[in-house]
């Protein structure tokens, strides 16, 4: 067939499902765009696009409320009141590490809107002193595992195409901050276009459909379409450690997690904090019509968001960390013949081309799945606590809750409350109210390991106090 005739079907095929709009623009393309938009839809699925259309036309309309519950959860008090079992639990958690059964996953493939970040969000700067990246605070933490424990730290990172070539390019310039270049692993998420009100898909460009990430949930398939799957599958992995790129105090080789999550055979567990108020803006782990679920912070009604215990606790307060344990054999079986994870309906206004080829905000819809429904089909699953000091603070927005300003703080204050507990000096606080002190991973991960280990002095600058 020649291209003329692959276009012409193309096109036909597109016009038959309402969508010939985008190829509007087709004229006045270039030979070389008209290959580009050609491509491009030839990899959109038409018929998913379909049921999508349909889904934003449902999603007017009101749905039954369902069923909620709050989850089981292992709490900081029952960590407190079982010794043996946590201590279970480490001991097969550091097995499976020094196993090398454990793969780190993480999801790095959103667009840092709301942080307004000009590149990938694991290249921006967070570390109060060195200055280092989301992406190098967690390398060292690998390394920090690979140190303890001996095994390949294989790291599994998802990208979208938006970032994917900047991604790699900042690995490569930091030589892949200390890690064996084999041990990590880039695989892209798949895309979905925007629909118009209408349903019909729409132009960022004319020779492109507007396009964004499918949400966390499309790393499952992607696992499996990128050959991650097979590959942790070969290396012997069995669990990921899966965490989000936006939280610089993720702990991804956390024996405890890893361990409850293997002596309970669950397929998927979760990290939880005590949400900090109702009114916190996380989604919540609980039970929807029974099964287990994150219930996002808008779909839980104001009478159970603010619903409280006879201690006075939120009923509803187990807040979503995005920290989770995935069995292997768990997403193999899910992805199975395609992903039957559902659908989230994002209404937004949309930078796209009108008809006349103009830029402007066109309100729409953007879909996405979420990787936490995949809690739906488990038979186990553990929802751990953990302290938010310790394990939660994300670089979401520019300024106010969850900033850059407040993961500084976090930072601070978790390290500086190890080198007090060690009995070392600490430097002032800045004028921001911090004491500016970091603490290598590689050195110490927690109080005891850095009271054991602290070298008589820190690094000292102008920014502050490093311990390496
Ligand atoms: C998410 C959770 C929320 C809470 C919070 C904790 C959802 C819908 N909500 O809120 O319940 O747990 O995190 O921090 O998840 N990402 C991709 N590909 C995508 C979309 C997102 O890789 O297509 C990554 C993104 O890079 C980021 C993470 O997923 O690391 C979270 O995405 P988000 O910022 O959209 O989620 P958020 O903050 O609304």
């Amino acid at each position: 067939m020649t291209t003329v005739e692959s276009e012409a079907l193309l096109r036909a095929r597109w016009e038959r499902a309402g969508q010939g709009q985008v190829f509007r623009f087709w004229p006045q393309l270039a030979d070389l765009e008209r290959a580009r938009l050609s491509r491009t839809l030839l990899s959109i699925d038409l018929d998913l696009v379909h049921r999508l259309a349909a889904l934003a036309r449902d999603s007017q309309t009101a749905v039954a409320s369902p069923r909620f519950e709050p989850p089981e959860v292992f709490t900081l008090r029952t960590r407190q009141a079982e010794p043996a079992r946590v201590a279970a639990a480490r001991a097969r958690g550091a097995t499976l590490l020094r196993d090398g059964r454990v793969g780190y996953l993480l999801v790095a493939g959103g667009q840092a809107s709301r942080l307004g970040y000009d590149g990938p969000k694991g290249a921006f700067p967070v570390g109060p002193v060195s200055g280092r990246s989301l992406f190098e605070i967690f390398a060292r933490r690998l390394i920090a595992a690979r140190e303890r424990y001996g095994a390949r730290p294989l790291w599994y990172v998802m990208t979208s195409i938006g970032n994917d070539g900047e991604t790699r390019a900042f690995f490569e310039r930091h030589r892949f901050f200390g890690l064996a270049r084999d041990d990590v692993f880039f695989f892209t998420q798949a895309m979905l276009p925007a629909l118009d009100a209408d349903g019909r898909v729409l132009m960022a460009a004319p020779d492109a459909p507007f396009l964004a990430p499918n949400g966390h949930g499309g790393t499952l398939m992607a696992l499996r379409d990128s050959g991650a799957l097979e590959h942790a599958r070969d290396h012997g992995v069995e669990v990921f450690s899966y965490f989000q790129v936006d939280n610089p105090l993720a702990a991804p080789a956390d024996t405890l997690f890893l361990g409850l999550h293997a002596e309970a055979r669950a397929q998927m567990s979760s990290k939880v904090v005590v949400k900090r108020d109702a009114e916190e803006k996380v989604g919540v782990l609980g039970r929807v019509d029974g099964k287990l679920s994150c219930i996002e912070y808008s779909d839980l009604p104001p009478e159970l968001r603010n619903a409280r215990d006879a201690q006075s606790q939120l009923v509803f307060g187990a807040g979503n960390i995005a920290v989770h344990a995935i069995d292997r054999a768990f997403v193999e079986r899910l992805t199975d013949g395609g992903l039957q994870l559902p659908w989230h309906v994002a209404r937004k206004s949309i930078p796209a081309l009108d008809a006349l080829g103009a830029a402007c905000e066109v309100p729409g819809y953007k879909f996405e799945t979420f990787v936490f429904d995949a809690l739906a089909f488990v038979e186990r699953s553990v929802t751990l606590e953990v302290d938010r000091a310790v394990e939660f603070s994300p670089v979401k927005n520019k300024s106010g809750d969850d900033s850059p300003k407040t993961a500084r703080s976090a930072q601070c204050n978790l390290h500086a409350a190890w080198v007090r507990a060690a009995g070392r000096t600490l430097p002032a606080p800045d004028e921001h109210g911090d004491v500016p002190v970091e603490i290598d991973p590689c050195l110490a991960e927690d109080a005891e390991t850095f009271r054991a280990r602290a070298p008589a002095a820190p690094a000292v600058s102008t920014q502050g106090h490093f311990w390496s």
